[in-house]
C-alpha cells in the first residue's frame, strides 16, 4: 500500500521536536488480540473458548456478532503483517489463543503452535519487536466447565500453557505479558456478567482476580526459565476517576473508583497486598488466599503494560461506593467514552509516586472507536488523529515528569470484534470491510506512517 504523496510534514500529527517520541528507542507499535481478529474458530484443532460460547448465546453481543470469522486473520496474517510494515511501526503486540495450542489433556496442538511460529518468525524477519500476550480472554471452555477462574487449578493450567509456549517460542519473543486486563476478566466476566463467562457476583470477581493474579505469578518464573532473554510483565487497564464536587464524600468516591480499577490489580503486584478499601466498597468479598500466594503474585516484573482509554466522573452513592455522573458537553468517542488525555498523564505520574517498585512502563493500548466509513477509497478519521496526538503528548509529559515509559501501542491495527459490542465499534487504524475483508488505510495510519518515516530518517541521518 503506497503512502499518499500529499501527506506532508506540516500535517498535524508530528510531535514537537523535544518530544521523546522522536527517540529511536521509544517503541511505537500497534496491537491486536487473537479472538478479536483471527476467526477460524474450528480450524486445525482449535477448541472452544468461553467467547465462542458467550457470543453464541443470544443477547450477549450486539447484533448477535461472534468471532467466528472476525478479520479472517488466521488466513490473511501475511498481508496483515505487511500492513505493519506500511505503518512503519517498531513493534507488534499480539495474543495467543490458548484453545488453539493445547488440548484438554495438556497436549500441544502442533498446527496451532505452528501458526504462531510462522507469524512471529515473519515479524522477526521484518525486524519488528514482538510483544506476546498469553491470555487476552479466550479461556478454553473445558476449563470454564470446571469453574474457570473461580477454580484455583486454572492458575496451574495457565502455568502449563505458559511453559509450553515459552519453550516453543524461546528466543523469538521480545516481551511476554501473562495477562491482558485482569480487571476485565474478573469484573466484567465474573462481577457484572458483561463479558464471558457472564457471571455476576462481587465475591466471584474478587476470587477470580486472585486466581488470575496467581496464574500470572506462577507463570513468571516459568517464562524466565524457558526464555531468559525476553521481558516478562503483565498488562493492566487503568481508569481515572474524578470527583463530581469537592465534597469529602465525592472525593472519597473518586478514590474508591481508582481503588477498584487500579489498586485492586497494582497493589498485589507491586505491594503484595490487596487494598483494604476494596472491601469497604464490596464488604465481605475477601478472596480465599493461601500462604505464599501474595509472594508469588508479587514476583518482580520487567515491565508493566498500561492500557488507558477514558476518565469517569463520579459522586458518592450515599453508602460505601461511587456512582457515575456523566459530564455534559465533553468530547466522547463512538463508545461514549470521554476523551481525557490528562487522565493518562496524571495516572502515570501518580503510579510513579505510589509504587516504589514500579517497573518500566509500556502503554500497551490506547486508541478510540469511531464510526469510520470508506468514502472514495479513503477513511478520514480526524478525531482519532487528534486523539492519538493528544495522548502521545500526555505520555511525553509523564516522561518529562520522570516516569520511565518505553513505548506506546495503538489499539488497534485493524477494526475488529469489540467484545460485547461486536463489529459496530471501529478501533482500527486500518478499516476492515467485513463483507469483503478488504483493508483500507485510514488517514490516522497514513499520518503515523509518515511521522515514523520522518523519525527513522532523522534518527539514522549522520550528525
Ligand atoms: O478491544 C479492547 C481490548 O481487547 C482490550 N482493551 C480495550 C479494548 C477496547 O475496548
Amino acid at each position: 500500500m503506497a503512502l499518499d504523496a500529499s501527506i506532508v510534514s506540516s500535517d498535524p500529527f508530528s510531535p514537537p521536536s523535544d518530544s521523546a517520541l522522536w527517540r529511536r528507542d521509544f517503541l511505537l507499535g500497534a496491537a491486536t488480540a487473537s479472538y478479536q481478529i483471527e476467526g477460524a474458530v474450528n480450524e486445525d484443532g482449535r477448541l472452544l473458548s468461553i467467547w465462542d460460547t458467550f457470543s453464541a448465546t443470544p443477547g450477549n453481543v450486539l447484533a448477535g456478532d461472534t468471532g467466528e470469522v472476525a478479520c479472517d486473520h488466521y488466513h490473511r496474517w501475511e498481508s496483515d503483517l505487511d500492513l505493519l510494515s506500511t505503518l512503519n511501526v517498531d513493534a507488534y503486540r499480539l495474543s495467543i489463543a490458548w484453545p488453539r495450542v493445547m488440548d484438554e489433556a495438556g497436549r500441544p496442538n502442533q498446527k496451532g503452535i505452528d501458526f504462531y511460529k510462522r507469524l512471529i518468525g515473519r515479524l522477526k524477519e521484518k525486524g519488528l519487536k514482538t510483544f506476546v500476550t498469553l491470555y487476552h480472554w479466550d479461556l478454553p471452555q473445558y476449563l470454564e466447565d470446571r469453574g474457570g477462574w473461580l477454580n484455583r487449578d486454572t492458575a496451574y493450567r495457565f502455568a502449563d500453557y505458559a511453559d509450553l509456549m515459552s519453550r516453543e517460542l524461546s528466543g523469538q519473543v521480545d516481551a511476554w505479558a501473562t495477562l491482558n486486563e485482569p480487571w476485565c476478566s474478573a469484573y466484567l466476566g465474573y462481577g457484572n456478567g458483561h463479558h464471558a463467562p457472564g457471571l455476576a457476583n462481587d465475591r466471584y470477581a474478587t476470587q477470580a482476580m486472585h486466581h488470575l493474579l496467581l496464574a500470572h505469578g506462577t507463570a513468571v518464573p516459568v517464562l524466565r526459565a524457558n526464555d531468559p532473554a525476553s521481558l516478562k510483565g503483565i498488562v493492566a487497564n487503568v481508569g481515572r476517576g474524578t470527583p463530581d464536587s469537592n465534597s469529602e464524600a465525592d472525593v472519597r468516591a473518586a478514590h474508591l473508583f481508582e481503588v477498584q480499577h487500579n489498586a485492586w490489580i497494582l497493589d498485589p503486584l507491586l505491594k503484595k497486598a490487596y487494598p483494604k478499601d476494596l472491601f469497604e466498597l464490596w464488604p465481605g468479598t475477601e478472596p480465599l488466599v493461601l500462604d505464599g500466594d501474595m509472594e508469588t503474585i508479587g514476583a518482580p516484573l520487567d515491565f508493566l503494560g498500561i492500557n488507558y482509554y477514558f476518565r469517569t466522573n463520579v459522586k458518592s452513592d450515599g453508602a460505601h461506593g461511587f456512582t457515575e455522573v456523566p459530564l455534559p458537553g465533553v468530547e466522547r468517542t463512538q463508545m461514549g467514552w470521554e476523551i481525557h488525555p490528562d487522565g493518562l498523564r496524571d495516572l502515570l505520574i501518580g503510579f510513579n509516586k505510589t509504587y516504589a517498585s514500579l517497573p518500566p512502563i509500556y502503554i500497551t493500548e490506547n486508541g478510540m472507536a469511531s464510526d469510520d466509513k470508506v468514502v472514495d477509497g479513503r477513511v478520514d478519521d480526524s478525531q482519532r488523529i487528534s486523539f492519538l496526538k493528544r495522548h502521545l503528548a500526555a505520555v511525553d509529559s509523564a516522561i518529562k515528569a520522570g516516569v520511565d515509559i518505553r513505548g506506546y501501542f495503538i489499539w488497534s491495527l485493524l477494526d475488529n470484534f469489540e467484545w460485547a459490542f461486536g463489529y459496530e465499534r471501529r478501533f482500527g487504524v486500518f478499516h476492515v470491510d467485513y463483507k469483503t475483508q478488504k483493508r483500507t488505510m485510514k488517514r490516522s495510519a497514513e499520518l503515523v506512517a509518515k511521522f515514523l518515516e520522518e523519525r527513522n530518517t532523522k534518527a539514522t541521518a549522520p550528525a
